[in-house]
Order: structure tokens, then C-alpha cells, then sequence
């Protein structure tokens, strides 16, 4: 039996000869990471829909389009493990078919979900089935040495597929291996970069995205790489510092389709500084061209840097093509850091103007902050964090806590220099200290990252930001502060690896860590689940009075106007009749 709620099927090739014939059935996971008691990371409802697993969807689609695996009937199933459950009882059965192989890949497994990627591999080894694993980690590692570490190596001699590297041209010979039975032990196409600008692109199948809030999200990595240097990043070593993009004829023409099949109007471009592609204002004209002529009702939102309000017209530009909110690495206030780190484009004079640029055309401004750079103190780090509140003042931060990243500069001086790193790769998910820092202890470092985001997230700045907003752009930020409370408050984890409602399967624990009995993790759940729902309760509460202060309603009411006043938030946070106003709204506006 197919765990049909757990992965996605469907056909490629003639599936009416797939019993008669080969066939290969293809698993690509995106593997979760383990909390810290050893649980999956897994939610009801997620935010961000992973590229990752959509690229490599699209480009095994586009290998059966072109038959490459001749007569191998090919089926595909997807797999958000953060998200959804892993379809292990239908690797186990279809493992047992002989006529059959079966392909699990672990896609872009970064280093946080390596060690869960690394059991899952084991696991579906000991099934006899292929396991190929790519994706960040694997790329970091191998970026800057020439050596393969001893836990890769490891894996390699369990049979396991190593790929570095990004797949555009390649995945159709290594599926044909793969179809063949004579998979290498590793696949590495960084020296050769595949050419973008026409390859398939990302695409999710509905049954993923019902589990994300936004059902209809799409995400394009319209383009790949960043010119500049800073030294904890990886993906100028893995990606490379000449920036390859998508042609915007093709991105006109996947946006179009999306609209027209699934009503798909919603985008991440994730790339990582889409100011610095060369093609940006091809992709931002098509995009205006599509709002204003085809009608196709296009918002996305974007990373940029915090050079890239100065580019003539790109501003402008962004806000006619849709775009509501920018992503910025803002990194820090303190210039020192910002030297150190080789992320001298950033100048901590020009941030106010560039927030007051993004938020004149009507742009959403969310910062990345970095907690833990060598010159930080906690003193210094609440000052800034007060200056970025009142002075600079973005609607949205990020903190993130720095972190030596395999393929980053950082993390190869530390090897180099011997200095000790975290051997946990779970805990590098930017928010566990992994080394020392100079100036304050682990467990203070780790402190002053979670009061970072209670100083900044106060009543008062929601309030504010909220304020200086109409129509749908408050809306936004609305339901992006219960995205981040939510996070923060009540599921107390960084917000870009949280969904909605936490969920531990009892018996897929870390190896390490004893399954619980049922009465015992029920004693452990019950509690925790009960908490979790008056934690939602409170930040609901919480920014309905803040919405209500928005929108100015008056303050004594009946039990008749608290209600429709509930209508009106909950009308808005989650989505429906949003533009329009509740009689009590109507009311206090005139007031
Ligand atoms: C977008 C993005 C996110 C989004 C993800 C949602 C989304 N829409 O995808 C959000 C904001 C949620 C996010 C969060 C995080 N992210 Co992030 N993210 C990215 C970013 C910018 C783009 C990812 C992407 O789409 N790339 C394009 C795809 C196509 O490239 P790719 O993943 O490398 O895949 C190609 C190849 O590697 C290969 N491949 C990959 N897997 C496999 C598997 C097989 C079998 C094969 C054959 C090939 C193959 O084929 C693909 C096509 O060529 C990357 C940086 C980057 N440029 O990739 C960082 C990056 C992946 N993120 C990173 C980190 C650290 C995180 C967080 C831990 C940090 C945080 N606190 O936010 C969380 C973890 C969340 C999670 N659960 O995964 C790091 C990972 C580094 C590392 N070694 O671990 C990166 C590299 C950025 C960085 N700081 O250096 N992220
Ligand atoms: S600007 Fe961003 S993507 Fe570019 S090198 Fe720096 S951290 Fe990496």
C-alpha cells in the first residue's frame, strides 16, 4: 500500500507497460533535523516550501519528458519531512519488487539535517535500495578541500551516492546509472556550472503545498551565486561569484503557466542577491508586463543587499513587479564586524536612507541580523539591537547567530587553526553556538540571540510598523508577526525552520535517544500540547489588541461589537474578505 498522504505519485512514461517492463520508482526527501531531545523537527503547517525539492521535481519531470530513461517507466514521490510523514512503508514494499528500482534521494540537505539525512540513508541501505545525497552540506564540505572527511567517506563505504554540486545537466545520466545499477560513489559538477537560463523550472505538486499555509506559493531561483566576499557565507564557494540566471522569457512563461493550472500568483525568489543578476531588469520588466497587461496579480518577495536601492529604477521597478517585502543582510551595526567579515558594501550610515527607500515604494523591510561576531559584546549587541529598533527601523528582523558553515571562509580558518567546532552537525542551524566566542560564554551568547528577538518584537514596534500601513501590505505584516511570535513565543525555535503546531512522532527518535513508551510520551505530549494551544491563544489575543489599536476601533464595546471585532482580525490574518471592513471598522475609521 502507497502512503498516499505522505508523498506524492505520479506517472511518467507509459504506465500501462510499467508492470510489463522496468520500472523505477524515484523517492526525492527533503530530510527535517533532529530537536534537541532527539525528536523530528516536524509541524502541521509550514511556511516556506523548499526550492530545493522543487528544482529537482522539475528536472526529473523534464528527464521523462525527454525519455531519457528510455523504457524505464519512471514514478516520482515527494517528501517535506518537516512537514510530512517519511513514506517508509512504501520504500519497504516496493524494495521487495523485482522488476523494480528504487531511488531514494535526500535533497538539499544542509548541514543542520545532515546527521538525520545520514540515518535515513543507513536505514533505506540496509532495504538494499539506492540513496544519493546532495545539497549544501555535501557541496560546503567539499568546496574548500580536496580531502573527503572520514563521516562522508563513511557513508560512501555503506554505499550511499555523494553529489556536489547543482544537477541542471546532469541528472539525467545520473538517473540512467542509477536506472542501470551502477551508480558512482560520487558525482561533482562544481568545476562545470550548469547554464540556467533555460533549465525546467521549480515546481512543487499541490499535494506538498497543501501542507504549507499558502497553498498557492511557488518559489524560482532566478538566479544562482553573489559577486561579493563575506566570510561566513558558503554559497560564494559552492555556487561561485558569477552570477548565472534564468532567462526572464522563462520565468514569464512557468509564472503564467502556474496561474493558469493552480492560480499560483504568490513567489519566493530565493535567490540569494537578486539585485546582482545581471538579468534583473529583464525579469522585473516581464513581471510589470505580466501585473499590468496580462493581469496575472504577481507579489513575491526577494534578497537583496544593502547596496541595492541605489541601482537606478530597481526599486521602482521591484514595486511595480509585485514584490512586497525584501530580505537584506544587514548582518550588523558595528562597522568593525562588517570589516572582519569582508561584507564592506554594507555601510551602517546608509541603512536608515535604505529602509526609507524599500519603504517609499510601499516595501516590506526585513533584515537578517547576525549575534556573535568576535567584537560583540552583550552590551554592544543590546545597543544595537535598540538602534535597529528605533533608529534604522525595518518592520522585520531575523537574528541569527554566526556559525562557521562548511564551505564558508570562517569555517575553513577555524579547521585550519584547529580551533574546536560543535562535532554535533545538528546544532548548526545558526541558532546553537558551535564554538567559542571570545568575549562572552556559550550559554550568554545564546541568551543575548533569544533576547534579541524579545527586545525587538515588543507591543510598541508591531504597533508602529503596523501603523505607518494600508490594505494588504498590513495585512502582510500581520500575519508575518504571528509567523515570527508564534515562532518565537510559543514553538521557541528560529522562525525559518518553524511551521504551526509542533508534531514528534514517538518512534523516529535519534538514534541515542530510547523511543518513549505510549503512556510516556503521552505524559510528555499532553502538557506540551496544552501549552501549545494557550500559547497561540495568548499571541493571537496579543495581536488582536495591537490590530484593534491600528485600526483605531473604539474602546468600551458589547459583546456584539467584541465579536465582530474577533471577525474582523481573524477576516484578515487569515485571509479571507481582508479588504473589507467590518460595520465596527467602518465606524472607528470615521470616527
Ligand atoms: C531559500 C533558502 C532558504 C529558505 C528555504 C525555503 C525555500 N523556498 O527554499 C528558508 C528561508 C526557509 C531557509 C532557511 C534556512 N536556511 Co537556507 N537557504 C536558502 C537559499 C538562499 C536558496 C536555496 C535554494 O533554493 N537553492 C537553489 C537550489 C536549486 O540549489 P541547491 O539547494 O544547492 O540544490 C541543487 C544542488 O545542490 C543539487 N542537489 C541538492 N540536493 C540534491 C540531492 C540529490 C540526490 C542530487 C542528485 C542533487 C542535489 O541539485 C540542485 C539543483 O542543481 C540557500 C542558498 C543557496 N544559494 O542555495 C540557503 C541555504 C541553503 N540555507 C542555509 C541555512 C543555514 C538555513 C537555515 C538553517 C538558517 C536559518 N536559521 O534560517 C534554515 C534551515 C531551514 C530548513 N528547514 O531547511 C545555508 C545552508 C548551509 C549549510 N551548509 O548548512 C544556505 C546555503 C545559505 C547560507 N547561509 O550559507 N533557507
Ligand atoms: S552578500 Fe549574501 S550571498 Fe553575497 S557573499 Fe555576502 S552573505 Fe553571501
Amino acid at each position: 500500500m502507497m502512503a498516499r498522504n505522505a508523498t506524492l505519485e505520479h506517472s511518467h512514461g507509459r504506465p500501462d507497460r510499467a508492470g510489463a517492463g522496468r520500472r523505477m520508482e524515484l523517492f526525492l526527501i527533503k530530510p527535517t533535523k533532529y530537536d534537541d531531545d532527539g525528536y523530528l523537527l516536524r509541524h502541521v503547517r509550514s511556511v516556506l516550501p523548499s526550492n530545493t525539492l522543487a528544482t529537482l521535481h522539475a528536472l526529473t519531470e523534464d528527464v521523462a519528458r525527454r525519455g531519457v530513461l528510455g523504457d524505464v517507466a519512471l514514478r516520482t514521490h515527494l517528501c517535506d519531512e518537516s512537514v510530512q510523514r517519511l513514506p517508509e512503508r512504501a520504500i519497504r514494499t516496493l524494495a521487495r519488487r523485482r522488476d523494480t528500482v528504487v531511488v531514494v534521494c535526500l535533497v538539499g540537505v544542509q548541514t543542520s539535517q545532515f546527521p538525520r539525512a545520514t540515518d535515513l540513508a543507513h536505514r533505506f541501505r540496509a532495504l538494499g535500495v539506492a540513496v544519493l545525497i546532495g545539497g549544501f552540506h555535501v557541496s560546503g564540505t567539499l568546496a574548500l578541500t580536496d580531502e573527503i572527511p572520514a563521516h562522508l567517506q563513511a557513508l560512501q563505504a555503506a554505499g550511499v551516492t555523494l553529489v556536489k554540486g547543482e544537477v541542471e545537466e546532469t541528472w539525467g545520466g545520473i538517473l540512467r546509472d542509477a536506472a542501470a545499477g551502477s551508480l558512482a560513489p560520487f558525482y561533482d559538477s562544481t568545476d562545470d556550472k550548469p547554464d540556467l537560463s533555460q533549465a525546467p523550472m521549480p515546481r512543487l505538486h499541490p499535494r506538498v503545498l497543501r501542507h504549507f499555509v499558502y497553498r498557492h506559493f511557488g518559489t524560482v531561483d532566478a538566479g544562482r551565486g553573489c559577486p561579493f566576499t563575506c566570510s561566513f557565507c558558503t554559497i560564494i564557494n559552492v555556487q561561485g561569484r558569477t552570477m548565472r540566471f534564468r532567462d526572464a522569457t522563462a520565468i514569464s512563461a512557468a509564472i503564467q503557466a502556474n496561474y493558469r493550472d493552480t492560480g499560483t500568483h504568490h513567489y519566493f525568489f530565493t535567490d540569494d542577491n537578486f539585485a546582482r543578476s545581471r538579468n534583473w531588469r529583464a525579469i522585473l520588466e516581464e513581471l510589470v508586463r505580466l501585473r499590468e497587461a496580462v493581469g496575472i496579480p504577481i507579489r513575491f518577495l526577494m534578497q537583496v543587499d544593502a547596496l541595492a536601492h541605489h541601482l537606478p529604477d530597481f526599486v521602482e521597478l521591484a514595486r511595480r513587479a509585485g514584490c512586497f517585502q525584501v530580505f537584506i543582510g544587514m548582518e550588523s551595526l558595528n562597522p568593525e564586524s562588517l570589516i572582519d567579515a569582508h561584507k564592506r558594501q554594507n555601510r551602517v550610515s546608509d541603512y536608515g536612507a535604505m529602509i526609507e527607500a524599500w519603504h517609499a515604494a510601499d516595501i516590506l523591510t526585513h533584515v537578517g541580523y547576525i549575534i556573535g561576531f568576535p567584537h560583540d559584546t552583550p552590551d554592544s549587541v543590546r545597543d544595537n539591537v535598540r538602534t535597529l529598533k528605533e533608529v534604522v527601523r525595518p518592520d522585520l528582523a531575523a537574528f541569527f547567530m554566526l556559525t562557521p558553515l562548511p564551505g564558508s571562509a570562517d569555517h575553513r580558518a577555524l579547521l585550519r587553526a584547529g580551533t574546536a567546532m560543535d562535532p554535533d552537525q545538528n546544532r548548526y542551524d545558526t541558532f546553537h553556538p558551535v564554538v567559542d566566542h571570545p568575549r562572552m560564554a556559550r550559554s550568554e551568547w545564546f541568551a543575548l540571540y533569544r533576547d534579541a528577538w524579545r527586545q525587538f518584537y515588543t507591543p510598541d514596534l508591531m504597533r508602529r510598523q503596523l501603523q505607518q500601513l494600508g490594505g494588504r501590505q498590513r495585512i502582510t505584516l500581520l500575519q508575518m508577526y504571528f509567523w515570527y511570535m508564534a515562532a518565537t513565543v510559543v514553538e521557541d525555535y528560529h522562525p525559518m525552520l518553524t511551521g504551526f503546531f509542533r508534531r514528534k512522532p514517538r518512534r523516529d527518535r535519534r538514534p541515542g535517544h530510547a523511543v518513549e513508551g505510549r503512556v510516556r510520551h503521552a505524559r510528555r505530549r499532553i502538557p506540551e500540547i496544552w501549552q501549545q494551544v494557550s500559547g497561540y491563544a495568548q499571541v493571537l489575543c496579543d495581536l488582536q489588541r495591537i490590530w484593534a489599536d491600528v485600526r483605531r476601533t473604539p474602546g468600551t464595546r458589547t459583546t456584539y461589537e467584541r465579536l465582530q471585532l474577533w471577525r474582523g482580525f481573524a477576516a484578515e490574518m487569515f485571509g479571507r474578505g481582508a479588504e473589507e471592513p467590518t460595520p465596527i471598522e467602518v465606524q472607528a475609521e470615521s470616527v
